[in-house]
């Protein structure tokens, strides 16, 4: 197979762990027999350094040219610390998802049995847990209609039923082919947008009588993940509400270093972690490469219909992690501290 990859590393650590997955992806297509080749782009404050441009034409151009993307991060606390400022290094990110119509993100909460202790839960609450998130990517306050004076600010929080309809579908397909049950998770007792939503999943459920249905609102669902994570099997929900729960929910895979995702909709599929750009270990060695090798393994299964490539990048972790490998954010107090590695390191044994 011939695939043309295009690389936005973007800030902070995402150089260091886009480098691992890249390699990662070289070392399948070595064994595997495909020709994978390469093109790097700019996205994010790296690109506001660069061009003036969070995301140049150049970045999006290439981005709609290549079979698939591999992103690592986006953000800068120099914007964090001054809210006033009008280019951000995000927009970057919701503009490629716009652009390229990426409409669903998928988050899965993978779940290594070595790791059980890295997570500050209950190894017993937390076996057995294998969660989908469907996180609707190119509505929601994200995009509505933001305003500002001295003492008022507003983000319009906005859904129209077609954007609703079709990543309830996708949700609902992966549902069917996972353990069919699909639990849309909304604010219907507050939000109209929650209302719509609700009524379009309800529409949409009757598609599927072979998937069980639970709506919960988003409150709810929060504790619900950290008392009882196993209830869930697909989780279908807006874009923040998804944003924030799937951050909790990398607390059951042990750490926000080991939750990859896929973004997909019209074209070119996105593949990221979900973790941003963490400044503060940028550049020291120390970030956990495992999430970027993890989104390679969903672009193979996705994207190209690898699936037995992709399995190979599961048991390589599996593997690596069994040996008792581990990056700082996964070790635990039984780690053999000769056995913590940095991103380098653990990128090579992988
Ligand atoms: N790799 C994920 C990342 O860079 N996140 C930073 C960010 O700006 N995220 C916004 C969002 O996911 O909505």
């Amino acid at each position: 197979m011939k695939k043309h990859i295009l690389v936005i590393s973007g800030d902070g650590i995402g150089a260091e762990v886009t480098t691992w997955g890249k390699a990662v992806l070289e070392q399948i297509g070595k064994t595997y027999g495909h020709e994978f080749t390469f093109d790097e782009a700019l996205m994010g404050h790296e690109a506001i350094e660069a061009t003036g441009s969070p995301l140049p034409d150049e970045t999006l151009e290439k981005a709609k040219a290549s079979d698939a993307i591999l992103f690592g991060a986006v953000g800068h606390a120099k914007y964090d610390n001054d809210p006033s400022a009008k280019v951000r290094p995000e927009q970057g990110l919701l503009g490629i998802r716009k652009g390229l119509g990426l409409y669903a993100n998928l988050r899965p909460i993978m779940l290594f049995d070595e790791l059980l202790n890295a997570s500050s839960l209950k190894p017993e609450i937390l076996k057995g847990t294998n969660i989908l998130f469907f996180r609707e990517l190119t509505g929601d306050v994200y995009f509505g209609e933001k305003k500002r004076s001295a003492d008022t600010a507003s983000d319009l929080m906005i859904y129209h039923r077609y954007e609703v309809e079709r990543i309830a579908i996708k949700a609902y397909e992966a549902a069917r082919l996972r353990g069919k049950r699909l639990c849309s998770v909304d604010k219907a007792n507050v939000l109209e947008t929650s209302r719509l939503w609700r009524e379009v999943v309800q529409e949409v459920a009757k598609r599927y009588p072979d998937v069980e249905t639970e709506h919960m609102f988003v409150d709810n669902a929060a504790m619900q993940l950290v008392k009882n994570p196993k209830k869930f099997d697909v989780v279908l929900t807006a874009n923040l509400f998804g944003d924030i729960l799937t951050d909790e929910a990398s607390q059951i895979a042990g750490s926000m270093g080991m939750l990859a995702s896929a973004s997909i909709g019209d074209g070119t599929g996105f593949f990221e972690p979900i973790h941003g750009s963490a400044h503060d270990i940028a550049g020291q060695d120390k970030a956990n490469p495992l999430a970027s090798i993890l989104s390679v393994a969903l672009m193979l299964e996705i994207s190209f219909g690898l699936s037995e490539e992709a399995k190979s990048i599961k048991d390589a972790i599996d593997k690596t992690l069994k040996e008792g490998y581990r990056t700082g954010d996964i070790a635990d107090s039984n780690t053999d501290k000769s056995k913590i590695l940095g991103t380098t390191a653990m990128g090579k044994k992988v």
